[in-house]
């Protein structure tokens, strides 16, 4: 196991907030013990493997209207390709991998004329999307640090050498400029040196179509690419543990690598970042050493969740036992958006809840049921760890009562969130996947939804993946296989090796972060139609 990262053992313990909403019998003197938490993480650091992925193919770009994005790529064989051919200053190469992977890129570089008096200077750009290549000189218009833009800028000494990217990128293409270079170059031996904790991909099973085939084998290369040091939410963006994210790579984790260390990982190291109040940030950085990132209080109540859906799928209790009164603490932190039974998001704090990234959603219905669906693993857990939880079920029926009063409107049979009453498919499906409705109401509400032209619908994978979930809580397999194929189906039929974290098929340079090339295209949060095939 490696211990590279430095263990901070500052502020030994935390005592969490009294449990009085939950009325929970909890130990006397009950205290976090973060540097426990942080030292069990760490021993679970899995040892990352490295291999070779070479380039395939040297490719060129040509404008296509039907391509998505707007560009498609010729491919030739790299060989013999590079053999033949050599760059000036002001050329470009541009290789294809026979997939997408994640790791650094290296090649050598040798001149070609038998005399070299001066250095290389190269820019090395490693894309996910063929669009990130010719792009790279548009301006930048996005509202996240450009410096996430996988392009490098080398220069090398002492020709023939080789040229190494030291930062890890995900990357499927890789473009080549040569700023300046001594004479002409020969350039070979092009690769990635791929890293992460799994490097094979499980097979599909066997029964599954081809068309179901492309779809697992692109969900489980994508999961694989997230597992690094711990589950990142992506690879090239934001290379960290999101609690939301987590959530969906254990599901597809317990059906294909099975490595429950690593989902351990992320609750011990999402448990040791606690805040000094009791609550879990959104995300956890681990380097240069474990800390917290922002907070995000629908993704804190989350956790309970994923706690018990690793309890019950790895069959490992311990951590459950370890970590059942800060999953519970949650609840209580989040008290203070609760009343009279619901829940209520001041203006001010909005940000402060994910549900999905839709400006125009108003997300008070849809957090109401994602907390009553975290009540609800908490109380499955509780039991599982045979606890008391008739206090548990109180507020989980008062939560519910609130909802259908508060929320549903009898008429129309939808859950209507906010002062405006809004309508989206997010508040209908966390009201399903909470409880709230009944499968029979929820399928109800669903097939209405879809039949208003003005509803928020979902604009993220991840929100399809609940809008999925909540479907096969109703019984609906007809929707699921039509989502499965238009929906995932549409990334694959546009070239898609792994999934994206944003995909609205009506609008392909739309990012949440306003530019394109900030997108991550392959995301854990879009991985798991492995779970529904
Ligand atoms: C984005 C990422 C990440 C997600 C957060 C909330 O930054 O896509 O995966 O969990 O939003």
């Amino acid at each position: 196991m490696a211990h590279s990262t430095p263990i901070r053992l500052t502020e030994q313990t935390i005592v969490p907030a009294s449990f009085a909403l939950l009325k929970m019998a909890v130990p006397q003197n009950l205290s976090f013990n973060r540097n426990a938490w942080l030292v069990r993480a760490e021993t679970l650091k899995p040892v990352l493997k490295h291999w070779r992925v070479d380039a395939a193919w040297a490719v060129s770009p040509m404008e296509d209207q039907n391509a998505w994005q707007g560009v498609r790529l010729k491919r030739t064989p790299l060989q013999p390709f590079l053999a033949e051919r050599s760059f000036r200053t002001g050329d470009t190469l541009m290789v294809e991998l026979p997939e997408t992977v994640v790791g650094r890129f290296r090649c050598r570089l040798d001149y070609a004329d038998g005399y070299a008096d001066s250095p290389a200077r190269i820019r090395v750009t490693c894309g996910e999307m063929p669009a990130e290549l010719t792009h790279i000189d548009d301006p930048f218009t996005g509202i996240l640090n450009r410096a996430w833009l996988p392009a490098e800028t080398i220069t090398v000494d002492d020709l023939p050498a080789p040229l190494e990217v030291s930062r890890r990128h995900s990357c499927r293409y890789i473009r080549l400029d040569f700023i300046g270079v001594p004479g002409s170059l020969k350039v070979r031996d092009l690769h990635i040196l791929a890293e992460g904790a799994e490097e094979h991909l499980p097979p599909p099973p066997t029964h599954l179509s081809p068309f179901q085939r492309q779809l697992h084998d692109a969900s489980v290369r994508t999961l694989r690419n997230c597992m690094q040091t711990c589950l990142e939410d992506g690879p090239k963006r934001d290379r960290r543990l999101w609690t939301g994210d987590l959530r969906l790579q254990a599901m597809l984790n317990r059906l294909t690598y099975r490595r429950f260390d690593l989902v351990e990982r992320c609750l011990y190291l999402l448990a040791a970042n606690v805040t000094a109040n009791g609550e879990l940030p959104g995300c956890v950085f681990e380097r240069p050493c474990p800390r917290p990132g922002c907070m995000m209080h629908d993704y804190a109540l989350l956790f309970a969740v994923v706690l018990e859906e690793h309890c019950r799928w790895s069959g490992n209790l311990r951590v459950g036992e370890d970590l059942f009164e800060l999953a519970a603490c949650q609840f209580e932190s989040l008290v203070r958006f609760v009343k009279d039974g619901v829940f209520h998001i001041p203006p001010e704090e909005q940000a402060d809840f994910f549900i999905v990234h839709c400006p125009a959603l108003d997300k008070q219905a849809s957090m109401h049921g994602l907390a009553l669906c975290s009540l609800h693993a908490l109380i499955r857990l509780a039991k599982r760890l045979n606890r008391p939880t008739a206090n548990l079920q109180k507020l989980a029926k008062q939560w519910h009562d609130a909802a259908r009063q508060h929320f549903l409107n009898p008429s129309t049979g939808l859950m209507e969130s906010g002062a405006s009453r809004q309508i989206s498919c997010a508040s209908q499906v966390w009201m399903i996947l909470g409880g709230a409705l009944s499968p029979e109401e929820g399928l109800r509400a669903l097939h209405t939804v879809e039949q208003m032209p003005d509803a928020i619908r979902p604009t993220t994978p991840y929100m399809m993946h609940y809008l999925l979930e909540a479907y096969a809580l109703c019984g609906d397999r007809q929707h699921i296989t039509e989502l499965l194929d238009a929906y995932w189906g549409g990334m694959l039929r546009h070239g898609a090796d792994t999934f994206w974290e944003c995909y609205v098929p009506t609008k392909p340079l739309f990012s949440p972060y306003q530019d394109f090339r900030l997108n991550s295209s392959c995301h854990a949060w879009s991985a798991t139609p492995v779970c529904f095939l």
